[in-house]
């Protein structure tokens, strides 16, 4: 199998959780590239019309995305339950708060990236940076059980949207204020999975 990738996606670093975590690191060569909105990658809009990584071609089936669809296929292959049917709508809750916190913070980024100075919206970005504070709220108020409990993947996609609001929004400091979450993230960042796969910037 093949990953398109790019080293600091958060959503790419879901699908390279999942690999650590299930064994399955070595089953995937990895394609590395740049993505933009603007400018997307022939190859990569060939294989996925949305032009948007993680992408993963298979030797046995149409390529797969996005992260979630990924994710689960590749649980699947390993029989690893991170999508466990007793709590299967909590999870894909939690994944998608996981998932949405990426969107929200990934459009502030884009903001400032693909846009004019004159283009930019400072309401815009604060709106998406509430959508965020929301979420981290939730976590903190409702969510500390299930996150203690055995990993599955909203826990991925939770981590993996804290770690990248370290890369890109550190001075927002969402960690004040939430220290069960903070607590949370502490450990879970400490996996071999999460280390493994840590962003360089
Ligand atoms: N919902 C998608 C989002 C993937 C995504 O937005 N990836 C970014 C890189 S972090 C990308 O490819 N952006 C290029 C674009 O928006 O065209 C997923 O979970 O895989």
């Amino acid at each position: 199998m093949k990953l398109y990738k790019l080293s600091p996606s958060p959503y790419v670093r879901k699908v390279r959780v999942v690999l650590e975590e299930t064994g399955m690191a070595d089953a995937v060569e990895t394609v590395e590239g740049p993505v933009s909105p603007m400018d997307p990658d022939p190859d990569l809009v060939a294989l996925a019309p949305l032009g948007k990584i993680p992408a993963l071609v298979r030797e046995d089936g149409a390529t797969l995305y996005d992260s979630r669809v990924i994710c689960r296929y590749l649980d699947a292959k390993a029989g690893a339950g991170l999508y466990p049917e007793a709590r299967i709508w909590e999870v894909l809750t939690l994944e998608a708060t996981g998932d949405g916190m990426l969107d929200a913070t990934l459009l502030m980024t884009y903001e400032g990236r693909h846009r004019t100075e004159a283009q930019y919206s400072t309401d815009w970005v604060e709106a998406q940076w509430l959508k965020v504070t929301r979420a981290l709220d939730a976590l903190e108020g409702r969510w500390m059980s299930h996150l203690a409990g055995p990993l599955d993947a909203g826990q991925i996609a939770v981590g993996c949207a804290l770690g990248y609001l370290d890369l890109r929004q550190d001075a927002r400091n969402w960690r004040a204020g939430r220290p069960a979450l903070a607590a949370w993230f502490e450990g879970f960042a400490a996996r071999p999975s999460m280390q493994a796969t840590a962003p360089e910037g």
